[in-house]
């Protein structure tokens, strides 16, 4: 420990020539980082040494949001209380680090979902490494003007970043067709808690061969001098902020075929230092995650490196389908990667070559399975100058695995029903994680202290499933304990709030939150619309006992999505009326919190009474979130879907409030034809509330029935051309979650019961934990070793 701050002086001294004290910020976050960094440094080379020598996973993503690092780091190692009071003595204040930027280089749950993978695979000793990409930007940061979303570039690296260590020696080269450019890793340790295992996580930074033409240069052509810098550098310049719709865009393919090229030649590269040519022990030693589809083009590139070795390609095909696994994230048929086909010849010609030959042999061999013409057909890679992405991860892989138990089984009826019938072997269910280390130890230091007393010992952190220890004492005494930190962390994120956005919110009302990416599915509006009719209802006076509600939103929404913006314009529309009407404004407060991210979060899960889970039943593939809140001891305020059934499934229905259509349910209303507007027609209450979007209550800037809210409606009642109308089943499940709601707030009155039941929450969330998911996939998927605690 003295040993740190040892270092700490010594780094800024030769930095910067000050002393701790004399630091700025961003200069004390890079003197400590760089401290850290070798305090680690002998057991980061050991952990390399150990996975080395033995047989190892490596986690492909294009995204990995990993949040602040330094408290993050600091705790894993211990060393955060000492680290404050060391800095403390100093003057200074161990937050000065809330000034840091996030490092957010993911859009939502598919990147944080692989950052707690990583997290929970340097605790539970799985020897996996995660490449991707060191976008120059992360996810825009988002400003609310006039109640809409403003983007604005997040510049992460201004300040430098001394978590990454640049590893030119190790750099290599990727070419597309007409350009080859370098690939320059960077290497961001990745510290387990309770052990003195280190994980890396190795980031592509593309750049130029040849950064300067000077010939250009003398002829006065001054861009051109520069061209091949800024066409190599583009390519990681920033991350496509996503909406779960694919775009098939050139700078994409190239970012995908990217970073998997080089991490590919990386593993290559070590692997050819110790067997030399012989390749017949690749699949042995290693195993690759793909995360979603955007790392597949992994497989034609490991066919096209061994067949570079001087492999035939049925060789190569077969090292690179026992290599590669694939986890899928989404059943949303627009988000499932399809390249054209022209696109991929006209970037990469070669990989395109080789998915002909993969998807010839997948014929070749249902053929041989007797399988017939017609589910031939509809299993086509390549179809119609379409390349399927997931179909060739499917195929060309080991194992196939969904997110939550309702989800693999939708992907096994449904969005990849014939790959089941043809390969029922390679299904597996996975269901998500998340880090308790982050998302309850460093978050919340007073529950974890509560619960480290009552569990015995703090060894919750490396094995969550201790909490059903709590399942025995949950007396008044400690349910009061567990209300008194609620409220304190409440009042935090009151303060916090008021410091970010400047809005004012009452600690003593109900928190009802919902975070997450904007989407319709997501369906925020459902939300949006049920406090409308909460609003009319408390204006009519019916409902006299209404506990004050607090509905708080963090979204970021897509850039080029447009009904997503409107939808947060409405929020705000909605938190104007209701915050400053006479008759509400005690009663209900809305706010839309501005650039929701992992640090805000980190600040919001803790604080929650209701966590708001209202997806459509069936496409929301997991969520995480959803378990973050829970681990807080929030109430889940959602629909039986996703990971939302296993936590009312390990809680018990009683303690969560679950409404709406199932997924049955809903394939019933389609066959029977859904007819919303019928719906909205019949039920007066629905209408006035929808009509908000169209009747002048609202404001989208004197576009009052042609603008942004106009189309929501439209696209709810009557539908557009390309979809049916409410896609999503708003209308549907609205009353009922409105009941729901207002049960639950009649609920939250009786203290010690609401209590009880956040607690029976938080003692029944082991299962929800990274580590178990990690160690799941580290037995079942890849077969490598773990810790066993
Ligand atoms: C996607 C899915 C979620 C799932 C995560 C991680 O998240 O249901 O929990 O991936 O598997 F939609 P988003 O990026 O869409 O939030």
């Amino acid at each position: 420990m003295s040993n740190i701050m040892e270092k700490l002086e010594l780094t800024a001294q030769s930095m910067y020539c000050k002393k701790i004290e004399e630091l700025t910020p961003s200069e004390l976050h890079l003197s400590l980082g760089k401290a850290v960094m070798g305090e680690i440094a002998d057991n980061w080379e050991a952990s390399k040494a150990k996975h080395n020598s033995e047989r190892r996973a490596y986690y492909f993503s294009a995204e990995f949001l990993m949040g602040r690092m330094m408290y993050n780091n600091l705790y894993c190692l211990g060393i955060l209380d000492d680290v404050k009071k060391m800095l403390k003595k100093k003057g200074v204040d161990i937050n000065v680090f809330e000034d840091i930027d996030d490092a957010a280089l993911g859009n939502g749950g598919l990147g944080r979902l692989a950052a707690c993978y990583l997290d929970s695979a340097a605790t539970m000793e799985v020897p996996l490494d995660g490449y991707g990409i060191r976008y120059k930007y992360g996810l825009f940061k988002q400003l609310i003007k006039d109640g809409y979303q403003v983007e604005v570039a997040d510049d992460w690296q201004r300040f430098d970043d001394p978590w990454c260590l640049r590893r030119e020696d190790e750099a290599v080269t990727v070419s597309f067709k007409g350009q080859t450019v370098k690939a320059v890793p960077y290497d961001m340790a990745v510290i387990g808690c309770k052990t003195t295992n280190i994980n890396t996580l190795r980031l592509w930074q593309a750049e130029a061969i040849n950064e300067f033409d000077f010939q250009a240069f003398n002829n006065t052509e001054y861009n051109r001098a520069v061209q091949e810098k800024n066409d190599a550098e583009n390519i990681t310049k920033v991350l496509y902020p996503n909406d779960n719709k694919y775009e098939g865009k050139v700078l994409r393919l190239k970012q995908q075929y990217f970073f998997c090229s080089a991490s590919l030649q990386d593993i290559m590269r070590r692997y050819k230092a110790k067997h030399g040519n012989d390749f017949s022990f690749f699949a042995k030693e290693n195993a690759i995650q793909l995360n979603d589809t955007h790392p597949v083009c992994s497989i034609p590139e490991l066919v096209r490196l061994l067949m570079n070795e001087g492999m035939n390609f049925d060789e190569a095909f077969e090292i690179a389908r026992k290599t590669c696994a694939y986890t899928n994230h989404t059943v949303l048929g627009e988000a499932l990667e399809k390249w054209h086909a022209d696109l991929m010849m006209q970037v990469i010609p070669e990989i395109y070559h080789i998915i002909c030959l993969i998807a010839n042999k997948l014929q070749e061999e249902l053929t041989a399975k007797g399988i017939s013409e017609d589910m031939k057909a509809k299993m086509r890679i390549v179809d119609a100058n379409t390349v399927h992405m997931a179909r060739l991860a499917t195929y060309a892989g080991t194992y196939v695995n969904g997110v939550a138990k309702l989800h693999t089984e939708i992907l096994k009826d449904d969005v990849l029903k014939e790959w089941y019938q043809v390969y029922p072997e390679r299904f597996q269910n996975k269901t998500n994680g998340i880090t308790q280390r982050r998302w309850l130890g460093l978050c919340n230091p007073e529950l974890a202290a509560l619960i480290t007393e009552k569990v015995g010992s703090d060894n919750w952190l490396i094995d969550l499933s201790l909490l059903s220890k709590l399942n025995d004492c949950i007396d008044a005494k400690t349910i009061t304990k567990f209300n008194t930190i609620k409220k304190k962390k409440k009042v935090q994120l009151a303060e916090y709030i008021k410091k970010m956005d400047g809005v004012e919110i009452n600690p003593d009302s109900i928190y009802d939150i919902q975070v997450k990416r904007l989407h319709e599915y997501k369906r925020q509006l459902l939300n949006a619309f049920s406090i409308m009719t909460i609003y009319f209802r408390i204006k009519e006076g019916k409902l006299p006992n209404w506990t004050p509600t607090t509905f708080i939103f963090g979204a970021k929404a897509a850039p080029g999505y447009a009904r997503a913006k409107a939808i947060i314009k409405y929020i705000n529309e909605i938190a104007d009326l209701v915050n400053n009407d006479p008759d509400t404004k005690d009663k209900l407060k809305v706010v839309f919190i501005s650039n929701y991210n992992v640090s805000y979060a980190e600040k919001i899960v803790v604080a929650a009474d209701l966590s708001e889970q209202t997806s459509t039943a069936g496409l929301e593939a997991s969520g995480t979130g959803n378990m973050k809140f829970m681990l807080n001891g929030a109430l889940t305020l959602g629909t039986y879907d996703g990971a939302n059934i296993e936590i009312a499934e390990c809680a018990g229905e009683e303690n969560e409030y679950i409404f709406g259509a199932r997924v049955e349910d809903i394939e019933r209303l389609k066959k029977e034809g859904y007819d919303p507007k019928k719906l909205y027609e019949a039920n007066p209450e629905i209408k006035k509330v929808v009509d908000t979007l169209i009747d002048g209550t609202f404001d989208d800037d004197g576009a009052q029935g042609e603008g942004s809210f106009a189309e929501l409606h439209n696209a709810l009642i009557n539908g557009t051309s390309w979809q049916e109308a409410d896609h999503y089943f708003h209308i549907y499940d609205l009353p009922l979650y409105v009941e729901t709601k207002i049960r639950a707030n009649k609920d939250y009155a009786n203290r010690k019961e609401f209590g009880k039941k956040c607690l029976i929450n938080i003692a029944n969330a082991g299962k929800f934990s990274s580590d178990r998911a990690i160690v799941e996939y580290a037995k079942d998927i890849w077969h490598t070793s773990y810790r066993k605690v």
